[in-house]
């Protein structure tokens, strides 16, 4: 039985000891909707997340494990992963989300055979005839989807094979083959693996617009000639309060074509830092986007770009831009989650005050001895005068040493409270302080509590 269960400012466990717990409030504690999988699952709906392989453990492997019912690997099976020399494969990571998605019954996305980036170097710049591309791109897609044959439930066969104006994008596949690269690409994975549902992934097609027009005039000219295409992919990288009104509509058009439909990389960006108002906004565009998948059959699902702010490519690529997915970076739920489960019928119990503070407490360095921690206090549609954290040691750690706060220990208990110079936390914001410490054994990270 899979619950799920948010620990929110004012939190006190009875694992810490009475001189902590004696500060703060009680706890708030609530126990949230069954989980996405679950919930979509009656909905005869697919819950995705990307993920990356290394990370699979601990808290982000659990809510990957108990939310999603489907797993698309971020970058671990993109051309440039498997091959980065010719010849010489590394299939470490992609085998490892696979293992990962069998052991926990969910379905796996194959993310993608033929794109014009993250190729590897070789091929790039490779000076190939158009018969030496083809048989390039056709072994790999033999070898790689044949590698998982029977095992992945869908592929992304071609991303991204457009531009904004509905013209095809000049990369080394349609430079080099003409725009019948796609259907040889279609043709090959069909073959390599006959029970892997094929798609056509793609950005910007979410509403009906030139771009999500072509893709559509592809799909109908594919089917009409017989060549093997299941779906059509909306990535859906949207803009805060930017969710297409036609999305269903669209949706509805390819479904009456003949084909699937999934959104398959979701995530809605704002300008950082993001307060109440955002949020609120952000939980309402992933309702909208989430109901207009639910209003038509053939949506298969809906998978998020990662499923927490800490492992999104927005920041990186969009400076001044990010928290745009359904978790924090702490791992603690959004508006946004709660409006996916809603959307998906869930929704029933109380969700999560949206004011809040939270402390999140990570080891940083770990040595023989010693580690180096950090908690950050974060604030989102509220603010902090003052702060104190504590927390209880669980295997005898000692702080030696603080830095950006003052910190005692008696015993297990420890408090820190904040400096002169950095008790503000102010909406959307958050505060971080250090320490250096001595542990033995093992070294757990302890439950903090804010008060
Ligand atoms: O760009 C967003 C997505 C658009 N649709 C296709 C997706 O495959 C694409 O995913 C992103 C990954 O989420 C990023 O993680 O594709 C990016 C590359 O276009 C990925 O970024 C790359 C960085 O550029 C590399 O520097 C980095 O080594 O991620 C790599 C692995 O972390």
């Amino acid at each position: 039985m899979r619950t799920l269960r948010s620990l929110r400012t004012g939190l006190s466990l009875a694992v810490l000891g009475t001189c902590v717990a004696a500060l703060f409030t009680a706890p708030a504690v609530y126990a949230a909707d069954p989980p996405l999988r679950d919930l979509a699952a009656a909905k005869g709906k697919v819950m995705g997340t990307a993920v990356t392989g290394s990370k699979l453990t601990g808290t982000y492997g659990d809510i990957t494990a108990r939310e999603f019912s489907a797993l698309t690997p971020g970058n671990a099976m993109k051309w440039g992963s498997v091959e980065p020399t010719r010849g010489s494969f590394n299939w470490a990571e992609a085998d490892q989300i696979v293992a990962f998605a069998e052991a926990h019954g969910q379905q796996v996305r194959g993310h993608t055979l033929v794109w014009h980036s993250q190729n590897p170097g070789w091929l790039t710049n490779g000076n190939w005839t158009p018969a030496e591309l083809g048989g390039l791109m056709n072994d790999h897609i033999a070898l790689e989807v044949g590698r998982y044959k029977g095992r992945l439930a869908t592929w992304d066969v071609v991303n991204e094979p457009f531009n904004e104006d509905g013209t095809y994008r000049q990369t080394l596949w349609y430079n080099g083959l003409g725009a019948d690269y796609i259907a040889q690409a279609l043709t090959a994975a069909r073959t390599a693996d006959p029970s892997a549902k094929l798609y056509i992934n793609d950005y910007n097609v979410e509403g009906v617009n030139a771009k999500s027009t072509a893709l559509y005039n592809l799909v109908k000219s594919l089917k009409e000639r017989g060549v093997p295409i299941d779906g059509v992919g909306l990535q859906a990288h949207l803009i805060l309060g930017q969710v297409p009104s036609s999305m269903q509509q669209n949706i509805q058009r390819f479904a009456d074509l003949g084909v699937d439909v999934a959104i398959t990389e979701l995530d809605i960006r704002m300008q950082l830092p993001s307060d109440r108002a955002k949020l609120t906004q952000q939980a309402a565009d992933y309702k909208a986007v989430m109901n207009a998948c639910l209003a038509v059959s053939r949506c298969a699902g809906v998978t998020v770009w990662g499923f927490t702010d800490s492992d999104s490519w927005i920041p990186s690529t969009f400076p001044g831009q990010g928290a745009a997915t359904p978790y924090d970076e702490n791992y603690a739920p959004k508006p946004a989650y709660h409006a996916i489960a809603e959307s998906l019928g869930g929704g029933t119990t109380t969700p999560p005050p949206t004011d809040a503070c939270t402390a999140a407490y990570s080891v940083t360095s770990e040595w023989n001895t010693g580690f180096t921690g950090q908690v950050r206090v974060s604030c989102s549609g509220a603010a902090l005068s003052s702060w104190k954290v504590g927390w209880t040691f669980g295997a005898g750690q000692r702080i030696t040493q603080a830095w950006n706060a003052s910190c005692t220990q008696s015993g297990a208990a420890v408090i820190c409270s904040n400096a002169s110079y950095n008790g503000t936390v102010p909406d959307g914001g958050s505060v971080t302080f250090g320490f250096n410490g001595s542990w033995s054994g093992s070294n757990p990270v302890p439950v903090v509590a804010l008060g």
